[in-house]
C-alpha cells in the first residue's frame, strides 16, 4: 500500500478570515508555481472554526488542491452544547478533517481519553477523517517510556471503530510543541511504528498498512526530510511553521 504523505498545517488561533483567504489564495500560487502534485504529498490546513466558510468558497470556485479541516468538534450531534460545534456543520462546510485530542485540548480544555474516543466516533459518524493526536509529556518520557502513553491514548481513541475507518494518526510528544525542540527521527519513527501495532491490533492489517500517522511539533523546512525519510512517518501536522506560505510550501516540497 502507498500512503500519500500528509502535510497538514494546524493554524491554531491565528489568521483571521480575511487572513484565512489571502493565506490560502497563496498558498495555492505558490504550489502552482512550484508545480506541486497532490499526488506526492497532500497538503491540508486546519483554519479556526470562523474561517472555514471562506476557505470552502475559495477552494472550491478555483478547485484548488488544498484540503482543510476543523481544530475540534462536538462528540454531540445537535443540542444544548452552548459554544460546540458539530461534526454535520463541518461535513457541510466540506471539510475533510478534524483535529481530535490535540495536547492544547486535552491540556488546556481538560478533554481525556474517554472524550477523544467520543469526538472520534463522532467524526467518522459525519464522514470526517479524525487526525487523532496522541503524545506524551516530558514527566511521562522520563516515567514510562516513550511509547507508553501515546500507545494508551490511541488504544482507547479507536475502541469500536470499523475496521474501515479512514483515519489519521498524530504523534505529538508534548514536550516537542511550540518548543523549537523537535523530536529526533529516530524518535519519532520508534513511537509512529508502536502505534501503527496499536492499529493492527485494534482495526486489522489493512487499517494498518493505509492510515498514515504523522510526526508533530517543532517541524520545519530543515527538518521534515529527515523525518520524511521513516518507513512509519507518513507525514507532519506543522503549527508555527504553518503560518509562513514560503516556510509551509517548502515544508510540503521536502523531497
Ligand atoms: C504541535 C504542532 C502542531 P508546532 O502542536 O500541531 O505545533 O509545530 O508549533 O510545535
Amino acid at each position: 500500500v502507498k500512503r500519500v504523505p500528509l502535510l497538514a498545517g494546524n493554524w491554531k488561533m491565528n489568521l483571521d478570515h480575511l487572513q484565512a483567504i489571502a493565506f490560502v489564495q497563496k498558498l495555492a500560487w505558490t504550489l502552482k508555481d512550484a508545480d506541486h502534485d497532490v499526488a506526492d504529498a497532500e497538503v491540508a490546513v486546519f483554519p479556526p472554526f470562523t474561517d472555514l466558510r471562506s476557505v470552502q468558497t475559495l477552494v472550491a470556485a478555483d478547485k484548488l488542491p488544498i484540503a482543510y479541516g476543523a481544530q475540534d468538534l462536538s462528540a454531540q450531534d445537535s443540542g444544548a452544547f452552548t459554544g460546540e460545534i458539530s461534526g454535520s456543520f463541518l461535513a457541510q462546510l466540506d471539510c475533510t478533517y478534524v483535529i481530535i485530542g490535540h495536547s492544547e485540548r486535552r491540556t488546556l480544555h481538560a478533554e481525556d481519553d474517554a472524550q477523544v474516543k467520543a469526538k472520534t466516533a463522532a467524526a467518522v459518524k459525519h464522514g470526517l477523517v479524525p487526525v487523532i493526536c496522541v503524545g506524551e509529556t516530558a514527566e511521562d518520557l522520563a516515567e514510562q517510556g516513550p511509547s507508553a502513553v501515546p500507545v494508551a491514548q490511541l488504544t482507547t481513541a479507536l475502541e469500536g471503530l470499523d475496521s474501515s475507518a479512514d483515519i489519521v494518526v498524530a504523534y505529538e510528544p508534548v514536550w516537542a510543541i511550540g518548543s523549537g525542540q523537535a523530536a529526533t527521527p529516530d524518535q519519532a519513527e520508534q513511537v509512529a511504528a508502536a502505534l501503527r501495532e496499536v492499529i493492527r491490533s485494534v482495526l486489522g492489517e489493512d487499517a494498518a498498512a493505509r492510515t498514515r500517522i504523522l510526526y508533530g511539533g517543532s517541524v520545519k523546512s530543515s527538518n521534515i526530510a529527515g523525518f520524511m525519510r521513516e518507513p512509519n512517518v507518513d507525514g507532519a501536522l506543522i503549527g508555527g511553521a504553518s503560518l509562513d506560505v514560503a516556510e509551509f510550501s517548502s515544508i510540503v516540497r521536502f523531497q
